[in-house]
């Protein structure tokens, strides 16, 4: 008998029927697609073109919306990233020159960062990347209608919706580059900070237009109080150096580049690596006597130092 008063026998058919019942109407691997998608796609659309970036005026959301939705009438298995390019072509637009952001494993990181264009512009906060950004969507597998259970990822099917979407919009915000380009990794990433596999790799670094790229810069960020897996130079970060030398570009990088390790440490501000150096409190001497409150000495130098880096 095992501490609960069950004998093993027992507790394996136990194991077997919840396995079976947390199955129970789940076909693929992915999170089903997202309620109210087309709301959520013309709100997000007219939004962009209306406030964030009113140069894309004229871009015409129901028809945006109208390519897109080509691929919720497909097998969830047999939708290809060219099944988008009407959608890519309705809604692409110029990036501005040095502000293209890449990146692996940081997406919220990239998001806070990027400020919703204002710092840079990475692929979510493109329009096309926009109307995709955190979605999920695919049709039943053998009926029409959304399968609002499960949507399928790269381990159930190669050709699913959603990664056909991230490749064909990948490859556009790649082309579309120019100037200098980060990319923003994660070197606390127990499998290695740049995915020799991935949408950067395989989407990405491939459609480069070298002749508009001056330079590539990396940045490697470690998780505040986490182990550095990976740094500048080292592992598949080494593998990326390499790769990239050899395709003509100039390279460099940056561990723990200091105006997002900061908007890191805004999480994390009396952790020992947010401790800021004597540049960071030499500007201190700046601040107004009014944020000199007692007690909350410990953080301004951390504030001060957040303002001024960010600024880029
Ligand atoms: P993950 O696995 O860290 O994060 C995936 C989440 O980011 C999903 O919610 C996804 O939206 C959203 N996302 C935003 N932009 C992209 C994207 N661009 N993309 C895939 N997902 C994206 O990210 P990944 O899978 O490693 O992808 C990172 C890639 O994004 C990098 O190549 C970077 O340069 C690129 P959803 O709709 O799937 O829920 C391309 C592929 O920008």
């Amino acid at each position: 008998m095992t501490a609960q008063g069950l004998t093993p026998s027992q507790l394996l058919l136990l194991l077997l029927v919840a396995g079976a019942a947390g199955a129970g109407g789940a076909r693929w691997r992915g999170e089903g697609t997202t309620p109210h998608l087309q709301s959520i796609i013309l709100g997000r659309c007219a939004e962009y073109v209306a406030l964030l970036n009113p140069d894309q005026r004229d871009k015409n959301c129901t028809a945006i919306w109208e390519a897109f939705k080509v691929v919720l009438d497909k097998d969830p298995c047999s939708v290809f990233p060219s099944d988008y390019d009407l959608l890519i072509n309705l809604s692409r637009h110029s990036i501005p020159r040095d502000k293209s952001l890449f990146w692996e494993d940081n997406h919220l990181l990239v998001t806070s960062y990027s400020e919703n264009a204002r710092r840079l512009v990475p692929l979510c906060n493109v329009l096309y990347g926009t109307i995709g950004d955190f979605l999920s969507w695919c049709r039943q597998e053998n009926a029409s209608g959304l399968d609002y259970q499960s949507c399928p990822t790269s381990e159930d099917c190669e050709n699913n919706p959603v990664d056909s979407f991230w490749k064909r919009a990948s490859m556009q915000y790649s082309k579309d580059s120019s100037g200098v380009i980060y990319v923003m990794l994660n070197g606390s990433k127990p499998s290695g900070a740049y995915p020799v596999k991935g949408f950067f790799a395989d989407f990405e670094i491939p459609y480069f237009q070298k002749d508009k790229i001056t330079r590539i810069e990396v940045w490697v960020m470690h998780d505040i109080g986490r182990p550095k897996v990976e740094s500048c130079g080292e592992g598949t970060v080494k593998i990326l150096e390499e790769r990239l030398k050899k395709m003509g570009f100039q390279y460099s990088c940056i561990n723990d580049h200091l105006p997002v390790k900061l908007l890191k440490c805004v999480d994390h501000s009396t952790h020992p690596d947010c401790a800021l150096n004597s540049a960071a409190a030499s500007t201190q001497r700046e601040v107004p006597p009014l944020w000199a409150e007692p007690g909350a000495s410990h953080i301004i130098p951390f504030l001060v130092a957040l303002a001024s880096a960010v600024q880029m």
